[in-house]
C-alpha cells in the first residue's frame, strides 16, 4: 500500500529535483527500479503552525477592526505593515509570504519533512466582513500552493493537518464525507498519499511515511476531538460510529502496523489533547492509545493555542476521580495550570516513564497574540538504531494497572470494580479500556537517545516586528534552544566523532555568539536538554515544578507568551 504512495510521490517530485539526493539507505525497491537515488538526511525538520493570512489586512488600520477598515486614533493602534505584534489581527499576505520565502531560503535544504499544523485561514473576527467557504478554500490553496513549492518539489513530504479556523462555519465539521473534506482532498492532493485519499475523504486524517518503512508521520482530524465542534458528539462509548469513535479506531489499526514493522512516528494535529480541549471521552481514548503505544510514538506536535508550552498526559487521567476535586479555577491562566502539574509530578525515584506523554504546543505564525514564529527539530539519523527487535521487546511488555499518582485531576481515585456498575460510569471508555498490554519500554527512542529520537529544538521569532516596514524587512531571531550547549557542536575529545557530527542547527543558524563553541552558557538555552526523551521533559517539568527555580520559570513564561502578557 506504502510503496504505491511512495511511488506516485516520488514520481510527482522526485524526477524534477535530484540534487537533494545522497547516500543509499531509505528508498523503496520501486524506486530502486527507477534509479532515482534516496535522499540523504539532515536529521532536522520544520513544525510550522497557524498562518493565519487575512486577504482584508491592511496597513495603518485600527487595531479595533481587525485591521480592516478605519484609521487609528492613535498611532500606536494602527497596524504595522508586515503584521501588528501582541495584536488580534491577522496576518497579511505580506507576513505569510515573507515567512515561507524566509524558509525557502534559509531552511529547505537542511530539513527533511514539514509538520504543518493547521489554521490557514484569517479568524472570523469581523462582522462586517464575514468569511465565506469560497475565501477560505483560495487561503488555503494559496498558502498550499506554496508549500508545495518550496517544499514538495524538493522531495521534502509536508504533512498539514486541519485546523479549526480551515472549515466553515469555524469549529463546526460534520462527519465525513462532506464538501470541506471533499475539498480539502483536492487541495492537499500532493501532500496526501494516494492510498489514504478516501480515509481523508470520510474523515481527514492520514498518514505519511515520510522515511519509507522507518518513518511515520500522522495527522489527525482534531476537530473530531475538540469539544467546540458541536457537529459531533465526542467519542461516547455507546456511539462507535462517532466520527472521533472511528478516527481512534482507525489510529490504532496505524499504530499496530507502525509498531509491527519496527517503524517508529510521530502524531500530529491542530488542537492539542488536553482535558480543557478535547471531549472527555475523546480525551480518554487518546491518553489510553498514547501510552499503550508509547514505544513507537516519538512525541506529540499541536499548535492552535499560539502559546508556546508543553504538557502530560498520564496514566492517571484514566482513572475514575470522584469526591472534592480540586478544578483549577476558571480564572487560572495556563501558565500557573501548567506549574501546578509540574508540581504534582512525582520525584525521580518514584516516577514510573511507562505513564507519561509528552505534548508540544509550538507558538504560532500569526502575531495574534504574540509574535511571528516557527521551530526547527533535530532527531537523531544515526545508522545503528540500538533498537531491540520485535521480538525482545515483545517478552518486555507487561500488562500494567495504572497506579495512583498525581495527575491533572486531583481527586479522590474512584474505585473502577464498583463506580463501573454506576450509571455514571458504565458507558464510559473509562470503564471499557482495551486489555491489551502497553508497550511501553525503557529503550524505545522515546525513552532513550538512539536513531529517530527527537533531539531537540530551536525557535526562531522576529521581535522586532513593529518596526519592520517597506524599506526594513522583519529579521527572524533565534528566541532559544532546548539543547545543552555542548550538544551544538562536535565533541572535542575525539577527532574521528567530529566527521560524522551531526549539528543539530547549522552554524549558519546560530547567533555568532555561539558558532565557535567557546561559551558553555547562554540565556538563549536555559534548558540544556540532552535530548527531547520522555524522561528529559519529566526531569524540565519537575524543575519548573519547583519554586526554587525561579528563574528558570521566568525564562518558561518568558517563551510562553514571548515576552508579552498572557492574554
Ligand atoms: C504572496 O505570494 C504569492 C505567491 O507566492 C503571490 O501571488 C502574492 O502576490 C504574494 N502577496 C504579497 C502581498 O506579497
Ligand atoms: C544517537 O544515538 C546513538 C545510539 O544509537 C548515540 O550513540 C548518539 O550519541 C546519538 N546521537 C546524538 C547526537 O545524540
Ligand atoms: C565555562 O567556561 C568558563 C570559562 O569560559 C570556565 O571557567 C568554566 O569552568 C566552564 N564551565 C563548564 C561547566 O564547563
Ligand atoms: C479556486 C481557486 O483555486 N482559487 C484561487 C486559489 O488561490 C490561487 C492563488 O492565490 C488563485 O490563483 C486561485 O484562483
Amino acid at each position: 500500500m506504502f510503496a504505491l504512495h511512495q511511488l506516485l510521490l516520488w514520481l510527482a517530485v522526485g524526477l524534477e529535483v535530484t540534487n537533494v539526493f545522497g547516500s543509499p539507505a531509505q528508498l523503496p525497491l520501486q524506486m530502486q527500479q527507477l534509479s532515482t537515488k534516496p535522499r540523504r538526511l539532515h536529521g532536522r525538520f520544520l513544525h510550522i503552525t497557524d498562518m493565519h493570512p487575512d486577504p482584508y489586512y491592511a496597513a495603518h488600520r485600527s487595531q479595533s477592526t481587525a485591521c480592516h477598515r478605519k484609521k487609528p486614533k492613535k498611532k500606536k493602534d494602527g497596524s504595522g505593515y508586515y503584521g501588528t505584534p501582541y495584536s488580534e489581527c491577522d496576518s497579511p499576505f505580506r507576513l505569510t509570504n515573507f515567512t515561507l520565502d524566509y524558509l525557502e531560503t534559509n531552511w529547505a535544504n537542511e530539513i527533511d519533512f514539514v509538520i504543518w499544523t493547521g489554521d490557514n485561514a484569517r479568524h472570523d473576527n469581523d462582522r462586517k466582513l464575514p468569511r465565506t467557504p469560497a475565501e477560505i478554500y483560495d487561503l488555503n490553496r494559496s498558502v498550499a500552493g506554496k508549500m508545495k513549492k518550496i517544499f514538495t518539489k524538493r522531495g521534502i513530504p509536508v504533512i498539514p493537518s486541519l485546523g479549526n479556523n480551515d472549515v466553515w462555519p469555524h469549529n463546526i465539521l460534520e462527519p465525513g464525507p462532506n464538501s470541506i473534506t471533499n475539498e480539502f482532498s483536492s487541495i492537499w492532493s500532493t501532500f496526501i498519499p494516494f492510498p489514504y485519499l478516501q480515509v481523508f475523504q470520510r474523515g481527514a486524517y492520514y498518514s505519511v511515511e515520510v522515511v519509507p518503512d522507518e518513518l511515520a508521520v500522522i495527522s489527525l482530524n482534531s476537530m473530531y476531538f475538540y469539544d467546540s465542534n458541536k457537529a459531533v458528539s465526542g467519542c461516547p462509548y455507546v456511539d462507535r460510529e462517532d466520527p472521533g469513535n472511528l478516527q481512534f479506531d482507525w489510529l490504532e489499526v496505524q499504530l499496530k502496523m507502525y509498531r509491527q514493522r519496527n517503524m517508529q512516528v510521530w502524531l500530529t494535529g491542530h488542537v492539542p489533547p488536553s482535558p480543557g480541549n478535547y471531549f472527555p471521552e475523546c480525551y480518554v481514548r487518546y491518553v489510553e492509545l498514547s501510552l499503550r503505544f508509547q514505544d513507537t510514538i516519538l512525541g506529540h506536535l499541536y499548535g492552535h493555542m499560539n502559546v508556546d508550552h508543553f504538557f502530560f498526559i498520564e496514566a492517571s487521567d484514566l482513572q475514575i476521580v470522584t469526591g472534592d476535586e480540586e478544578k483549577p479555577a476558571s480564572h487560572t491562566g495556563l501558565f500557573e495550570t501548567l506549574l501546578q502539574d509540574f508540581e504534582a509530578l512525582p520525584g525521580s525515584k518514584k516516577a514510573d516513564l511507562d505513564e507519561y506523554g509528552v505534548i508540544n504546543v509550538a507558538p504560532a505564525v500569526v502575531p495574534n497574540p504574540y509574535l511571528p514564529s516557527f521551530r526547527i527539530f533535530s532527531y537523531n539519523v544515526s545508522a545503528t538504531d540500538g533498537r531491540v527487535t520485535a521480538d525482545a521487546k515483545k517478552k518486555k511488555d507487561k500488562k500494567k494497572k495504572p497506579k495512583r499518582k498525581h495527575g491533572h485531576r486531583r481527586g479522590k481515585r474512584g474505585d473502577k470494580s464498583t463506580h463501573c456498575k454506576l450509571d455514571e460510569y458504565r458507558n464510559s471508555w473509562l470503564c471499557h479500556l482495551s486489555n491489551e498490554a502497553w508497550n511501553s519500554d525503557a529503550n524505545a527512542p522515546s525513552r532513550a537517545n538512539q536513531r529517530w529520537t527527537p533531539l531537540g529544538f530551536a525557535q526562531y521569532n522576529v521581535p522586532n516586528l513593529d518596526d519592520a516596514d517597506k524599506t526594513h524587512p522583519p529579521r527572524f531571531e533565534l528566541e532559544y534552544l532546548t539543547y545543552a550547549l555542548n550538544r551544538l557542536h562536535p565533541p572535542t575529545t575525539s577527532a574521528e566523532s567530529k566527521t560524522d557530527f551531526v549539528y543539530p542547527i547549522p552554524l549558519k543558524q546560530l547567533p555568532e555568539g555561539l558558532r565557535d563553541g567557546s561559551v558553555n552558557k547562554s540565556k538563549l538555552a536555559p534548558y540544556g536538554l540532552d535530548d527531547l526523551t520522555i524522561g528529559s521533559w519529566v526531569k524540565l517539568g519537575r524543575r519548573l515544578g519547583d519554586e526554587k527555580h525561579a528563574k528558570l520559570r521566568k525564562r518558561f513564561r518568558r517563551f510562553m507568551f514571548a515576552g508579552g502578557k498572557e492574554e
